[in-house]
């Protein structure tokens, strides 16, 4: 099982609204992402600062590669974008965070 931990921005003044659309997350985007071998997602807000740090767990971390060129994946990005700090395809940015300790 890989782990993979990585870092967004919520675009400040969102953040009742970014709970909500997890809360309200699309079956066929969840579906999606546990096709790709994820298992287990959390994302976490430092309300201090709006970063959002993510953390799943995968069978494959390499298979996660594939979801940016799936169109439910682009949909849920596009309709995200209005709330984070995106990539001109809207994407978040994403930055990869580095593991220094593991207590299984
Ligand atoms: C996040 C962001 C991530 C996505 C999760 C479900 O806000 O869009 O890329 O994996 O939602």
């Amino acid at each position: 099982m890989d782990r993979v931990a990585f870092k967004m921005t919520l675009l400040p003044g969102n953040e009742v609204e970014y709970q909500k659309r997890h809360d309200e997350i699309w079956p066929e985007l969840t579906a999606l992402l546990k096709q790709a071998g994820i298992c287990e997602y959390s994302i976490f807000l430092d309300q201090e600062t709006s970063s959002l740090f993510g953390f799943l767990k995968a069978e494959d971390k390499t298979q996660l590669d594939s979801l940016a060129a799936q169109a439910i994946m682009q949909r849920w990005w596009l309709y995200m974008s209005d709330i984070m700090v995106t990539n001109p395809d809207h994407s978040p940015i994403s930055q990869p965070l580095k593991e220094v300790f593991y207590l299984p």
